[in-house]
């Protein structure tokens, strides 16, 4: 079958205001939970007493472990501390607004109870239930956006999935058949049986017939206003952009995009992981990308218990406690108007009657006086956002200098709240 022609797919008769007004509550919410759990969550990285290096998810592929051993890890995913309502709620504390855990990774497992076959969380653990129903549901009641992240190229379990070169037991099958049997029903049930999906996160393209693809990508159709990456395949760039592990120093202009990065070194649960990311790196880092206008969904790695690290916890709390107190310098906000801040970064929103900005000040000015470069707009007022106080400034050639107490009043980002006339 030949591909849709460019007219008949909806993204070319979609504008771009059209797109970006469908991913409104997206672009408003800056922030979400990204989630690695699996099997392989089971042994953190570790396989026959070795630690396999790079990410724990990794581990069938790294290891080499063939598909009837990799499989025997199900009977070990008990993860009985695992409760949604607990976990969900862990995310919106940290002041996240959106979901995206992994219903299948690359080894093929799948952590909902999958039409296909057994191979999932219902029907081959002793845990037995299905964890995307019940995020999915969690998700909905505390208002939180849900989505799931799908491997719809790679999958090492499958004869006829990408990626597995290691196990000559296979007996390969076209990769046509892999797809018409198991990413198009899977992903036709992900989408209409767990309740609203608000995103469907690909990872990552391969070669595949262009009758697989085109069929991969119209059941987005399946659910209204869904928002997709740009990891289906080269010709499909979905609704944002994807930047993996580092921030890029300017994000694309015409197009959403979004940072994921994981807490620690590895997306999927790694014993002896002590590479967690301070909370001052990941609140600059929040600020940075919402200063550049994109989004930030930041990982974590639940055990095969079910639990997710202290040292994650620790620090989506202290993410959630500086949320609450300066939240409104990230929701909602564009990009900043100026290059380069010595001091931080600056995030906006627009109004009919001028502009507000917020100054994420990283690098407290010790004589107390904090340029805001070539900012010539009339400055109606400024304030700290954790005190409401007002704060002295004056306008002069440079810009705007505003005059700051000693110390500053968090030491990870204060934010400085300014309403100017006009626009920027
Ligand atoms: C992929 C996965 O292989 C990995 O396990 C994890 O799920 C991550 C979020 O996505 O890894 C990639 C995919 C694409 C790039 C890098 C790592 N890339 O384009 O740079």
């Amino acid at each position: 079958t030949a591909p849709l022609a460019a007219e008949e797919t909806p993204e070319v008769t979609e504008t771009k205001q059209q797109q970006h007004d469908r991913m409104e509550w997206w672009h408003e919410a800056k922030f979400g939970m990204f989630i690695h759990w699996g099997i392989y969550s089971v042994v953190g990285g570790e396989y026959k007493g070795q630690k396999l290096p790079n990410s724990a998810e990794w581990m069938m592929c790294r290891g080499k472990v063939p598909i009837a051993e990799y499989s025997k890890y199900a009977e070990q995913f008990n993860p009985t501390k695992f409760d949604a309502d607990t976990f969900v709620k862990m995310a919106k504390d940290a002041g996240m607004k959106y979901m995206v855990i992994t219903a299948k990774h690359h080894d093929g497992f799948a952590m909902f109870d999958s039409v296909w076959g057994d191979y999932d969380v219902v029907d081959a653990t002793p845990f037995g239930r299905d964890i995307m129903k019940e995020l999915s549901r969690a998700c909905n009641e505390q208002g939180l956006r849900f989505g799931f992240y799908y491997s719809q190229a790679q999958d090492w379990h499958h004869p006829g999935g990408f990626g597995n070169n290691w196990d000559k037991t296979i007996k390969r099958v076209s990769s046509d058949i892999y797809v018409n049997e198991k990413v198009i029903p899977e992903v036709k049930q992900l989408l209409t049986e767990y309740g609203p999906i608000s995103i469907l996160w690909w990872d990552t393209p391969r070669d595949m017939s262009a009758e697989a693809f085109e069929n991969i990508y119209s059941l987005k159709s399946l659910q209204p206003g869904i928002i997709t990456n740009d990891r289906l395949g080269k010709d499909y760039p979905g609704d944002h952009k994807t930047f993996e592990r580092h921030i890029p120093d300017r994000g694309p202009v015409d197009q959403a995009w979004e940072v994921c990065m994981p807490i620690s070194g590895s997306w999927g649960y790694k014993k002896g992981d002590e590479d967690f990311k301070s909370t001052s790196k990941l609140i600059r880092n929040l600020a940075d990308i919402a200063s550049k206008g994109g989004n930030y969904l930041l990982n974590v790695s639940p055990t095969g218990e079910g639990v997710v690290l202290p040292q994650a916890v620790e620090r989506l709390k202290e993410i959630g406690d500086w949320m609450k107190i300066n939240g409104d310098s990230i929701y909602g906000t564009t990009g900043s108007p100026f290059k380069k801040l010595d001091w931080g970064r600056c995030t906006k929103k627009e109004y009919a009657k001028g502009t507000t900005l917020y100054l994420h000040v990283f690098d407290w000015p010790e004589n107390g006086e904090l340029l805001v470069p070539g900012l010539k707009n009339p400055v109606k007022q400024a304030y700290l956002m954790a005190d409401w106080k007002p704060l002295e400034f004056r306008q002069e050639e440079s810009g705007t200098i505003i005059s700051l107490p000693t110390d500053a009043p968090d030491p990870i980002n204060s934010v400085i709240t300014v309403q100017v006339s006009g626009t920027l």
